[in-house]
Order: C-alpha cells, then structure tokens, then sequence
C-alpha cells in the first residue's frame, strides 16, 4: 500500500500532446508531438540561462543591431539559436521565422519532407532581462501550404493569417517557469520542475475569467493613444463598466498577457504617435497569444477586427493590439463603434 501511494503521477507536456493527438486526430504519426518536443527543448536551454543571466554574461547588448533596429541582448540570439537548432534537426519542420531574423529560414534538402511552419519570438521582453523581469519565449505553428512551388519564397509560407495557426503558445520565465499551449482543444499549463527537468501539467483547461479587476497598457504613451481608446480607459478606471480598473503593466507582453488569461481583465497596445500601427508583431506575438486566448474563452483585436482573420503582408509586420476577457472586449469594441 505504502508504494502505492507514492505511485508517480505527474503529466508531462509531452504526455499530454501524445494523449490529445490520441483523441483529436488518431491516424497522426506523431511527427507533430515530436516538433513540440523540439520547441520545450530550446524553452528549456533558455531557461537555464535565463536563470543564470547576471553570473554569466549573458545580460549585455551582443552588438548587433536586429532587423527592427534594437539592439540585440546576448539572451535574446542565444533564445534564437537554440530553437533553430532544435528545430532544424527536425526534418517534418520545412520553414522557420523569427523575430530575430529579417528573412524566413527554409531548411534545404529535404523538400516535400517538412510539414510545418514555425514563427516565433525567441525572448519577448528582453529589454527587461537585466533588471530581474519576467521574460519569454512565443511561438506559432502552421501548416506547410500545399501547393506552394519548391523554389517558392519561403516567406510565402509564413504568410498565413492567424486562422490557420495548427498550434501556439508561450513560455514565461518567471518567478517559476511556465509552458502555455493550444492545439485548438483548450489551452493548458504546465510548470517547469526542475527537480525532474519536465514541464508538468499544472493548470488544466484555463478559461479567462469573464470579466477581471486589472487594465495593462503602457500609461506613459497616454498623450498619443487616440481618443477612444483614451475614453475606454477613463471609463475603466472610473468605474463604468462595474468596478474602477487597477492598472498592471510589466512591459513583457508574455507576462502582461499570462497574467490576463489567468486573472481576466484587459490589455491594451494602441496605434501610438511613435507606433502608427501599434509595437507588437502579429505573426510571432498577437497571432498566438490571440489562438490561446480565444481558445480560453476570450477575444482578440487590432482595433477594428478579429486580429487572426488579418491577412500578413510581411513577416515583421505590427498590429495594434487589444485582447481579454469577454466582458471587457465587448465594452471595447462598443467604445471603437461608437467613434465610427
Ligand atoms: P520585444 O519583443 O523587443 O521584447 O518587444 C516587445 C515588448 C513586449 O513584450 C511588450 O508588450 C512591449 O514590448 C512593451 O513595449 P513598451 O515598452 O513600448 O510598452
Ligand atoms: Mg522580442
């Protein structure tokens, strides 16, 4: 009895995607699980040096400038380089685009072979590494179209709207480390032990709260954001829509956005005068933390439609960004109508 009870029986992510495979699409082979399995793998390096940034050196510009014009953090090319490797040893992965990178990347060799099509953000909020706040890691995965020529563009393949994404999610190297996914069944979360080395589900099923207590956007851009947006904050603060609104904002939009899905709410990346188009980029930032949060229950827009019906033009491309909760997206998108 006594060795019964201290039978094993945690689930690991790995698991978990073997079990829903089993039950959504049972004539799959398995190379997806096995892409996934790359992914966590490259989290799981970061992690360990996200954990030691401070001793090594690793919280420093590299020197480079990236193609959106900051400079590089050392973290940031290791986060890089670590997926490209684990994914390029993944021969079901034909195309990769990172927000690191100005161009796709198509693995050669092997065409016809790759299925997949992998777009991430290797450390999302980097700028905060070197003051001890939560960094992360996002990313989104597509299908290989069909019908795409071999010696195709390989941006062509990356140019999907948010709609065909097969797969997203997000880590967050925070106070703990945490791995959020959907397939399209729900979203889960899995926490990271390190005494065992695997992500181990912990939060079954997440579903956003219908309505929240807290507002996130970027208050020191007040003077730019346009006017219905500045309304639709005065009136969460000031109680219109059930409660006064506090206000949280970390400035990592993977941080600013867990914490959304968990305890509801809304956050909020307006067009600015500096950012005409909002700041975040829709392939590797809004496109998958808007499949999870609609897969949570929740909704996601640039200001005017649904972010994952927008057709890309480029691979960099901004949007601005509003995702949360029902109750506050509702009042949101009255707020944008009421202006047109
Ligand atoms: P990054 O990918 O270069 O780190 O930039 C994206 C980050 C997001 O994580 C965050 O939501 C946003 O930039 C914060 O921007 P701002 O400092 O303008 O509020
Ligand atoms: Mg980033």
């Amino acid at each position: 009895r006594a060795m019964e009870s201290s039978k094993p029986s945690i689930t690991t992510v790995q698991q978990h995607i073997l079990a829903e495979q089993r039950k959504y699409s049972p004539a799959a082979s398995g190379s997806f699980s096995w892409l996934l399995s790359g992914i966590t793998l490259a989290t799981k390096m970061t992690e360990s040096r996200v954990r030691r940034a401070g001793l090594l050196e690793v919280a420093g510009a590299a020197g480079a400038i990236n193609v959106q014009g900051e400079a590089q953090q050392i973290l940031d090319v290791y986060a890089d380089q670590a997926l490209i490797h684990c994914l390029g040893v993944r021969e079901n992965v034909a195309v990769i685009a990172s927000e690191e990178n100005e161009e796709a990347i198509m693995f050669d060799g092997r065409s016809g072979e790759g299925k997949y099509v992998v777009v991430f953000d290797p450390l999302d909020g980097s700028s905060n590494i070197d003051v001890n706040v939560s960094v992360g890691t996002i990313f989104s995965i597509l299908s290989m179209p069909k019908d795409l020529p071999k010696d195709a563009d390989p941006r062509e393949a990356v140019l999907q709207p948010g709609v065909k994404q097969i797969a997203a999610g997000y880590v967050v190297y925070g106070s703990s480390t945490i791995l959020v996914y959907t397939t399209g069944h729900g979203v889960h979360g899995f926490t990271l032990d390190p005494s065992v080395g695997a992500y181990v589900l912990s939060h079954e099923n997440i579903r956003m709260p219908t309505s929240g207590t807290y507002y996130s956007s970027n208050d020191g851009y007040w003077e730019s954001f346009p006017q219905p947006y500045r309304d639709f904050i005065t009136d969460l603060r000031s109680g219109v829509h059930g409660q006064s609104y506090a206000l949280r904002y970390i400035g990592s939009l993977v941080a600013d956005f867990h914490r959304t899905l968990l305890k509801g709410g809304i956050f909020l990346y307006p067009p600015t005068e500096k950012n005409p188009d909002g700041k975040l980029r829709l392939l590797y930032e809004a496109n998958p933390i808007a499949f999870i949060a609609e897969q949570a229950g929740g909704i996601a827009s640039d200001g005017m439609q649904r972010v994952m019906d927008i057709q890309p033009e480029e691979i960099h491309q901004r949007t601005p960004f509003i995702v949360g909760g029902p109750l506050e997206m509702a009042a949101f998108s009255q707020a944008m109508e009421a202006t047109v």
